[in-house]
């Protein structure tokens, strides 16, 4: 599956990284987020190619203005770079972002000047570039701002640094897989202690979805600690971390010995948990194997091959409801599209429980068997052998994934009251795993 946000990966892709081809136009470089996944057994090692590694673009060459001029009628500012390539800046952005500390509050880096205080059709007085080379701006009441060249540069509105900054930003490049993946596996403890090892841990949990992590202590408070090594995780109703075992009385079918079917966790909420931790303390001694798959990569073969049925799973919202005590008590409702596309199309998340999904379905009578015979499909799709990945937690293993792409299972397993399985889980979201991402890339490669 070939898309801009995603490539496909076939077993023989994954022991040699594919580095993807960093398109560059002008001098507005891309950032190079390549991942080597070294294979080893069943599993992989991640091992990354060292400086290519999500670095930054370089910073070997700084950004020296040429020229600027003022285009009056246009009310845009063009900047020629001495490179040759040329970069046109609105002057309502200029004066927006002015950088002095009266616009600016250094401390915060955030903007102090107010949207009351912005003239939105301003003009400019005078630009001229000063000895250092910076760009200075003399507004029409005479306020003015300097701006640095590698500041503007970076700004640059062109559509190819718009998108260069922003998978800086989001690393929004996927790998596509299906049951031949070897999934990317690092030490537990590599990763708590040693910030190369933490950033490839995350890339790859990006890039690929999932990643394995061995050699965790098999005591509970481990998610905890794996999470701390982010920033703190996502409390939900079923408590900051939670046991997955065989439980009287069970609150949620995954309390119970039974076969759990690929799902995501919690579409029962508007905003489910992005990303999920399950560590395992104890295995069944029969049954309770894990199963794996590639949920934007399956939804991409569904929009292929059975676009009626895309349609419908990206358009139709699904009711799902989950109602207990455990946290404390909840009625919590949601309604969501088993397949979630952005503006532009992109699958960004999936959400479906079969568990969870409720009896009230609030669609017209002529669409509910059109949605039946979509999920059926989507469902098969992805139950094939040749897209799932199949796994045994053993105690010790600790598995991470992203929830908004990947459906998850587990077989049914034969409950000993005296070796009782469990599993320790923990949620976090997508926002604060991309903040600790972006600073320990900063960490591993600087800031450029
Ligand atoms: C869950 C779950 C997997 C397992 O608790 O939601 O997917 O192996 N558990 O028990
Ligand atoms: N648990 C494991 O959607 C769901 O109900 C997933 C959540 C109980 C926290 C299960
Ligand atoms: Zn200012
Ligand atoms: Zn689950």
């Amino acid at each position: 599956m070939l898309s801009r946000f995603a490539r496909c990966v076939s077993s023989a892709g994954l022991s040699t990284a594919a580095l993807q081809a960093v398109k560059s136009h002008g001098k507005c470089r891309l950032p190079s987020a390549a991942l080597v996944l070294a294979s080893t057994r069943g599993h992989q090692t991640l091992a990354a190619a060292a400086a290519a590694t999500a670095s930054l673009p370089s910073s070997a060459a700084p950004a020296v203005v040429r020229h600027t001029r003022a285009l009056e009628r246009e009310r845009l500012l063009q900047v020629e770079w001495e490179d040759g390539s040329c970069s046109l800046y609105p002057y309502t952005w200029l004066r927006d972002n002015c950088q002095c500390p009266h616009c600016t509050l250094q401390s915060a880096q955030a903007r102090s000047l107010l949207l009351s205080e912005l003239d939105v059709h301003t003009g400019v007085d005078s630009v001229h570039v000063t000895e250092d080379n910076k760009v200075s701006i003399t507004w029409p009441d005479q306020h003015s701002s300097k701006f640095n060249p590698d500041w503007l540069k970076k700004r640059c509105f062109s559509s190819e640094a718009r998108q260069a900054k922003q998978e800086e930003l989001f690393f929004n490049e996927r790998e596509y897989w299906a049951s031949d993946l070897r999934i990317p596996t690092a030490s537990f403890q590599e990763v708590l202690h040693d910030d190369k090892a933490a950033l490839d841990w995350l890339l790859a949990l990006r890039r690929v979805g999932i990643v394995y992590l061995k050699g965790a202590p098999a005591e509970q408070g481990q998610v905890a600690r794996l999470s701390e090594r982010i920033g703190y995780l996502r409390l939900t109703f079923y408590g900051h971390t939670w046991q997955v075992q065989d439980k009287p009385m069970a609150n949620n079918v995954a309390y119970t010995s039974g076969k759990l079917s690929l799902h995501t966790d919690y579409p029962a909420l508007h905003h489910p948990p992005g990303v999920q931790f399950l560590h395992c303390l104890a295995q069944a001694r029969e049954g309770g194997e894990s199963e794996a798959v590639d949920g934007f990569h399956m939804a991409e073969l569904l929009r292929r091959r059975d676009p009626e049925a895309f349609r419908a799973l990206t358009s139709l919202r699904v009711d799902f409801t989950d109602t207990g005590t455990d946290y404390c008590d909840f009625a919590v409702q949601s309604k969501n599209h088993i397949i979630d596309v952005d503006n532009e199309g992109r699958v960004v998340r999936i959400n479906y429980n079969n568990a969870t999904r409720d009896s009230v379905l609030d669609m017209p009578l002529d669409k509910v068997q059109l949605f039946y015979t979509s999920l059926k499909t989507y469902v098969e799709l992805m139950t094939q052998p040749e897209n799932m990945v199949t796994y045994t937690m053993e105690p010790g293993d600790l598995v991470t994934f992203d929830n908004w792409r990947l459906l998850h299972g587990r077989k049914s397993y034969v409950s000993d009251p005296n070796s009782r399985r469990h599993l320790e889980g923990a949620y976090l979201d997508w926002d604060e795993v991309m903040s600790r991402l972006r600073i320990l890339r900063k960490a591993v490669h600087g800031d450029n």
